[in-house]
């Protein structure tokens, strides 16, 4: 066996039989359709690399589908002007038709992405239907300000909803990613296009099925399945799109806010990729500080897009929380997705596999040390061990570059100014952890690192009140939180004079 409990030739059993796949086609306009091509792509289960169902591939022609129906759903339909508390109803009986599916929804993830399906229905599943919850409690009290003129003007702001919105999704939380973006758009009163991840197409489609079975007007949501270039391309470059809310990679970022401009000036905003950092100081609890930093990166095989995958240990304590680190790694079971006692299971795809092996071999090129880990944990499937660097320096890729996987950088800081150097020597900016028993130490180093989310004494302390995004190419807006539906809401300033007065 090694260190982290897999074991060399190890081909995990298959834990549960795929369960039956429902839905596959694109939903667009409130019904369940095949593409304009006829085209369909195979969606895989990356525990074995197996195909589990062919899915509808949209492309331009379906996005312009949709967009129509999502234009008309806006423009003529109810959503947009019924009363925020009768949408709010409505999303939460979405949120109940949720909790009815909890483990049908965890297994689809599971099969689709590799999450860990004891994870799922805890907590992913249901917290996606309290996303629902939080914002339907915040559509009814959407309302603007009277201004105070500076002369004799009466003046007020009307929030209204920006319009269609194109939501682009990642595959490494399609559900969670799916509701932090489509409930806060719902509660405004937009109508929207969502394009899932390649990946990770099927709880997408089920939430759409359920969408309908609460009560949601056709054309509201539509889901088109499809890949970047093409479905989501089309999705950022269309004329009738008022907005495109994206998490990705900054690299595809890049690419949505180009479209944007050429396009129609559509409002744009960004969740892109990070290298968080973790500084942990002389005075913290050390096997506390093992147990998050381990966390913070392992966690979700560290497909997180705020993972803390750099860590940044004081030099008094670091022989000792190295010594401590080893140990608990061992903890990080690699297995079935489906297993409860397995922690860690597989990559997304190939792909993605591909690129965390390659920078592994990278770091090990570029004279790092490697303290555990390193080796796929497998034959078959995409699982990869935990795997920790030491010995790493600044312009290392592997300390650089946003991996994406089970991987950690650990490094050594003297004072606290160093480490709040080293955590901010990166060009991303979406969050932090700090692990210290000093007040003054958490308060300095909170205000000094430029993230959108810090963490004290915690990591991935997520809330629907909470919002998160990024700094730098991290990205820019905010997702969940009252900020998050700002982003869904156009102001409008409405000015007349106050007396029969030339103004
Ligand atoms: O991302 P893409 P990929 C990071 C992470 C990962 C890397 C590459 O480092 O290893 O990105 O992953 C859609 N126009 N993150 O290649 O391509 C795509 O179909 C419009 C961090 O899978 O950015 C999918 O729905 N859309 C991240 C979504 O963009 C396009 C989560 C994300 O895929 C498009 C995912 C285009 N031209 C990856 N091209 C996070 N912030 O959590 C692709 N897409």
């Amino acid at each position: 066996h090694s260190s982290n409990g897999s074991s060399d030739d190890l081909t995990f059993p298959l834990e549960i039989p795929p369960a039956k796949i429902r839905f596959t086609k694109l939903f667009i306009g409130g019904e369940f359709v095949d593409s304009v091509s006829g085209k369909t792509f195979e969606t895989i289960d990356p525990r074995t690399g197996e195909a589990i169902a062919s899915v509808s591939e949209g492309d331009k022609e379906d996005i312009d589908l949709a967009v129509g129906a999502a234009r008309r759903a806006f423009d003529h339909g109810p959503w947009p002007r019924l009363p925020g508390a009768a949408r709010a109803k409505i999303m939460h009986k979405f949120a109940d038709l949720i909790d009815q599916h909890i483990e049908e929804l965890a297994t689809l993830d599971t099969l689709n992405a590799g999450k860990l399906f004891s994870w799922g229905k805890a907590v992913d599943i249901p917290s996606v239907a309290n996303t629902l919850r939080y914002f339907a409690g915040a559509a009814d009290k959407i309302h603007g300000q009277v201004l105070k003129m500076s002369r004799e003007l009466h003046a007020y702001t009307l929030l209204e909803p920006i319009g269609v919105v194109g939501l682009i999704i990642p595959w490494n939380f399609p559900s969670t990613m799916f509701f932090v973006k489509v409930s806060p758009a719902l509660a405004a009163g937009c109508t929207m296009v969502v394009k899932p991840a390649e990946q990770t197409p099927l709880s997408a489609l089920f939430y759409a099925h359920l969408a309908k079975e609460a009560g949601i007007p056709d054309g509201v949501i539509n889901v088109v399945n499809g890949f970047g270039p093409t479905a989501g391309a089309a999705l950022t470059s269309h004329m009738n799109v008022d907005k495109v809310s994206f998490t990705g990679s900054t690299e595809v970022g890049r690419k949505v806010m180009q479209a944007a401009a050429a396009s129609n000036l559509k409002t744009v905003s960004l969740e892109l990729g990070g290298k968080s950092p973790l500084l942990i100081f002389d005075d913290a609890d050390i096997d506390q500080a093992a147990d998050l930093a381990l966390l913070g990166v392992m966690h979700n095989k560290g497909e997180v897009c705020v993972a803390g995958s750099r860590v940044l240990v004081q030099e008094a304590i670091y022989d000792e929380f190295v010594k401590t680190l080893v140990e608990k790694a061992k903890e990080w079971v690699v297995g079935d997705p489906f297993h409860p006692n397995s922690r860690v299971g597989p990559q997304v795809d190939k792909k993605q596999y591909e690129k965390v092996m390659s920078y592994i071999e990278h770091g090990k090129r570029e004279g790092a040390t490697l303290l555990t880990g390193g080796k796929p944990a497998a034959k078959k499937g995409y699982y990869i061990e935990p795997t920790v660097f030491t010995d790493v320096t600044d312009d290392m890729m592997i300390v650089k570059d946003e991996i994406f996987g089970p991987v950690m950088v650990l490094m050594k800081f003297k004072t606290m100014e160093d480490g709040i150097r080293a955590a901010n020597n990166t060009r991303y900016g979406l969050a932090a952890g700090i692990v210290t028993k000093s007040l003054d130490t958490a308060n300095t180093v909170s205000r000094s690192i430029r993230a959108g989310v810090i963490w004290i004494n915690c990591y991935f302390a997520f809330d629907n009140d909470c919002p998160f995004g990024g700094y730098k190419s991290s990205g820019f807006g905010r997702d969940e939180g009252m900020v998050g539906l700002q982003k869904y809401l156009q102001v409008k300033s409405v000015v007349t004079p106050l007396y029969n007065s030339p103004w």
